[in-house]
Formats: C-alpha cells, sequence, structure tokens
C-alpha cells in the first residue's frame, strides 16, 4: 500500500473503494471535510459514495481509523487533526485514480511533534514557496513548522518599533561563494548585495499561520538570541558588549559578536520583539534559539561580569541560562512555553524543567552527555542531530537510508520516554535556489515523515524505497512539481544520490560547494 509515513496498522482486502471529487463528506468535522473536498476537487473519478466521519472520544488526539462498509467508508477520530490524516491517507492510496484498493487502517503517530525548520535568514523564501513546503509537510503529516526567521546574515521579520531591523538589518553586503574557503579563512564573495526587501510582513506571517492551520500545521518562530544577533546589532550597536558599529555579517559561522547579557536595554529589547509577534503566531512554544553562543566577549565586558556578580551567577553560561528564564518568564505572561538549542542545557541546574530543548550537536563538549542528563531528570527534548537529518548536507555523507535510520537508539538513549519529538531542519547557507532547495528538502522530508510518525519495529527501507517512488507521480499530480531524479548506486564511497548529471553530483562534503561556486560565476 502506498502511503508514507506507512500507517501503524494495516489490512488489506478485496474489492476497491471509490475516493474523487465525486465522493461526498458526511458527519463530523466539519472545517475540515469543507477543507478536504476543495482540495481533491482535481481528483477524477465516477463512482458515488461517502465517506463518513464519526467522533470517537477514546481514540488519542492524532489517531485516525478508516474502514469500508459496503461501498462507503468510516473514518473514525477524535479530533480535526485525526480527521485530516484519514482524508490526506486516503488522497495518497487513490493518488488521483479515484479509488483505492479495500484496506482497513488503524494509523497514530510515533511521536506528537513532528517538524521541519526552514532557515530563512541566510536566504529569503517567498510565501508561496512556504506555502509548498506546508502542502508537503500537511500529506506527510508533520505537525510543526519551525521559522528560523533571524540569524547574523539577515533579518527577515517586520518589527515595527525597531524598522531598522528589516529597512538595514535584511541587508547583506555580499555573499560567501564556498565553505571550503571559509575554514581556509579566505573565501571569496559573490559581490552581489543580498536582501534588500527581503523580509516578511506581519501580514504576511499571519497568512502562513492561516494557510498552515487549514492543514493542521501550527508555526513557531524562531529569534535566535544571544547569539546570531549580528544583524540586529548592526542596526542598534548599543545591544552589543563593545557597542561599537559593524555591519550585517557577509561570512557563515559562529560569530563572537553577540548580545550583550549584562546590558539591561537587551532584556527590554528582546521582550519587546516577542511581544510585537507572539499573537501572530498562535502556537504554544517560541523558539528563543541558543545556539552557539561564544562567551569571549561576556569574559572581557564588564557590564556582563557586573550582572554576574549581581546574581551570583558562576560562569558565563549561567547568564545564558539567566537569559533564558527571563525569556520564559515572560513568554510564560504571554501564555506560551520555549523551545531552544541544546546550547541552553550548558547551565541546566539553572535553567527552568519546562523549557524543552532541541538536541543538534554531536560535537559540542560534552552535548551528549548533557541531554542525556536532561532527559534523565525529565527534560523534554526534540532529537534533531546533525549526522542524519541536516537537510543543508551532501547526500553522499547524508544518505536517504541514514536518516531513515534515525531513531532514539542511534542517540545512545535507552528509551524515548522524554522524547517530545523530531524535528529536520533545511539551513540555507547553500541552498540558494528553489532547484537545489527542492533536491535537497523534499526526499529527505518524505523519509523524515516516516521516522517520526511510524514505529521503528514497522519501518523497512526497502518497501520504503518502493514507496518513495510512487510519491514522484503523486506529487506532480498534487502539486505540479517534480521530485529530483533519484539514482540509486549502492557501495561506500559512490555517490548515492544524483541529479541532472553532474551539476549537483557529490563525491564528498566540500565538493558540492565547489560547483555551486561554478554555477554562481554563471550567473545562477
Ligand atoms: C549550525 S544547527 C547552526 C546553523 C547553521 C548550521 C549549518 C544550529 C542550531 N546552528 O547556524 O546554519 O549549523 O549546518
Amino acid at each position: 500500500m502506498n502511503v508514507i509515513p506507512r500507517p501503524l496498522k494495516l489490512e488489506e482486502s478485496t474489492g476497491k473503494i471509490n475516493f474523487s471529487s465525486s465522493t461526498e463528506m458526511t458527519g463530523e468535522f466539519d472545517s475540515v471535510r469543507a477543507f478536504a473536498v476543495n482540495m481533491l476537487c482535481d481528483v477524477k473519478g465516477e463512482g458515488r459514495n461517502t465517506v463518513c466521519f464519526k467522533k470517537d472520544d477514546a481514540f488519542e488526539e492524532e489517531e485516525y481509523s478508516i474502514e469500508k462498509r459496503s461501498g462507503d467508508v468510516i473514518v473514525k477520530a477524535k479530533t480535526e487533526k485525526g480527521a485530516f490524516y484519514a482524508v490526506m491517507t486516503m488522497k495518497q492510496l487513490s493518488s488521483g485514480r479515484g479509488y483505492f484498493e479495500n484496506v482497513k487502517i488503524h494509523d497514530k503517530p510515533k511521536y506528537a511533534y513532528r517538524g521541519f525548520m526552514l532557515d530563512s535568514a541566510r536566504h529569503f523564501w517567498s510565501v508561496d514557496k512556504i506555502k509548498q513546503m506546508i502542502d508537503v509537510m500537511a500529506n506527510l503529516k508533520m505537525n510543526v513548522f519551525h521559522w528560523h526567521l533571524t540569524d547574523d546574515q539577515g533579518w527577515r521579520i517586520e518589527i515595527k518599533k525597531y524598522p531598522l531591523l528589516t529597512e538595514k538589518g535584511s541587508i547583506r553586503k555580499d555573499t560567501p561563494l564556498s565553505l571550503y574557503n571559509y575554514w581556509n579563512n579566505k573565501e571569496e564573495h559573490d559581490g552581489k548585495e543580498y536582501g534588500r526587501g527581503l523580509f516578511y510582513t506581519q501580514d504576511e506571517a499571519r497568512e502562513i499561520v492561516a494557510y498552515a492551520k487549514e492543514r493542521q500545521i501550527d508555526v513557531m518562530p524562531e529569534i535566535d538570541m544571544p547569539g546570531h544577533m549580528v544583524a540586529a546589532i548592526s542596526c542598534y550597536p548599543h545591544l552589543s558588549c563593545k557597542a561599537e558599529e559593524t555591519q550585517v555579517s557577509n561570512r557563515w559561522g559562529v560569530m563572537d559578536n553577540i548580545l550583550c547579557c549584562g546590558n539591561d536595554e537587551v532584556y527590554e529589547f528582546a521582550k519587546d520583539i516577542i511581544d510585537e509577534i507572539v499573537d501572530i503566531f498562535p502556537y504554544k512554544y517560541f523558539h528563543i534559539g541558543g545556539d552557539e553562543v561564544p562567551k569571549k566577549r561576556w569574559k572581557e565586558c564588564p557590564k556582563c561580569q557586573a550582572k554576574m556578580k549581581e546574581l551570583g551567577l558562576k560562569s558565563e553560561n549561567a547568564l545564558q541560562s539567566h537569559f533564558n528564564n527571563v525569556m520564559l518568564k515572560h513568554l510564560n505572561s504571554k501564555g506560551k512555553s520555549m523551545i531552544g538549542w541544546n546550547e541552553i542545557l550548558d547551565a541546566q541546574e539553572i535553567l527552568e524543567p519546562e523549557v524543552i530543548a532541541q538536541w543538534w550537536t554531536n560535537y559540542h563538549p560534552g552535548a551528549a552527555e548533557k541531554a542525556k542528563r536532561w532527559m534523565k531528570s525529565g527534560g523534554k527534548t526534540i532529537l534533531s542531530l546533525v549526522n542524519y537529518v541536516y537537510m543543508d548536507h551532501a547526500f553522499a555523507i547524508r544518505p536517504l537510508s541514514k536518516t531513515y535510520g534515525y531513531s532514539y537508539r542511534t542517540m545512545g538513549l535507552e528509551n524515548d520516554d522524554n522524547v517530545a519529538g523530531m524535528e529536520i531542519p533545511q539551513w540555507t547557507e547553500y541552498i540558494r535556489d528553489e532547484e537545489k532547495f527542492d533536491m535537497n528538502t523534499y526526499p529527505r522530508l518524505i523519509t523524515f515523515a516516516e521516522v517520526c510518525w511510524s514505529d521503528d519495529s514497522n519501518k523497512s527501507y526497502e518497501d520504503f524505497e518502493r514507496r518513495f517512488e510512487n510519491m514522484r507521480g503523486y506529487f506532480k499530480k498534487s502539486y505540479g512539481f517534480e521530485l529530483p531524479h533519484q539514482k540509486v548506486y549502492r557501495g561506500k564511497t559512490t555517490p548515492w544520490y544524483s541529479i541532472n548529471k553532474n551539476k549537483y553530483w557529490v563525491k564528498d562534503p566540500y565538493f558540492e560547494v565547489k560547483l555551486n561556486r561554478e554555477l554562481m560565476k554563471n550567473g545562477k
């Protein structure tokens, strides 16, 4: 049966079930039914029948079942989410043919949080492109769109109280061409200004939130702080320890220049930003970033040192935890809670336990131990380990099979009691055009959807590969876009995945970005 993610229980039987624009949807969950009818209007089919939605309070939040009763279908669910997922399953099963083979399904997800993160800061993605991402997520029953809106290289969300953030903070002088040269400290740049006018108005953000909501997806904004803040500091230099003039960063990596957590104005600034945007995003969680915060400047800063003394904080990491706790309290006062990258665990003894950590690093000193300690003490965690799920990495080093094998066990955890869910991020330093975006994102999103929905005991990579091929026609028919061509090579040193012959063909992690530089020279 061609469904991704693979349902928990699926019994095949003889006969066919009609499912098309001629199918009548009756029963409960009005808004889902109305929406589903719209989604199916282009699905051809002759046979008239009904899908009857029934509310069953014995079901869990996202659980649903599908069963044939004579020519009709009974769908059971407790919530709109469950009902919506039943429609998505039938949509995939029929795949535009107007029917599917008779099947009885009882399904629910392994994890409640199933996220995809988009970096809109390094490169900007249009509202229409984001809607496409949300469509794909909805088809895969993913439920959180984590939106990374700010970083050193660009600020991309309108803040009325601080207009410079988008007037100036969205623009960088130019863009580095390769990671390879970055490591050698002599990177080349493309010489082209980037980002003028490339930001989302608050109305556009609202439009995306509404679009996602119809598809049962929550949108979670991320304002990355106190690190990754050079774009904001370039507009308001007094927010940094040295308070000196600087430019929106035109280099990738980790910057020493961060917000000064010894300065009360910084706390006010951060609260003002939160205040302006929390109401746009009704989701209960707000992401405060917190990753890659070098403490060099804080060590030398009289204000930071004085603040630590005043509060009895023993380390600069504790100062970051203090900042996090202040943000958490403020978010709480707005009815929200908080998520941050795993560096927020560096002084976890003073971090409030209700925070959710997102575990991504494997090279940060002691990161795994800190995350495990957090989870042992009951701290909830989202799993996003860089060497399994990062979408910006070459397929040669992160093949789909590796992503498919990701589980709490590969993180060295004995159980997943405190796993809140999983998320796959797309960072876009080297993802500059939609062609490369599609190639790096969608195959992995399809793979990851099964990783966070289907129980490990219910997964098979061989079977997944077959269903993956089937998705090609499905997405073409449903959304008019082609999944990048997939070519399978077996073996360790040969590439697993290729597109357009040599255009983005990768053999080692750097080859890909070198090639990309050639493309950019040719005006791409
Ligand atoms: C690390 S993952 C970062 C990002 C980069 C990414 C590149 C994380 C929380 N921080 O700033 O874009 O690596 O893969």
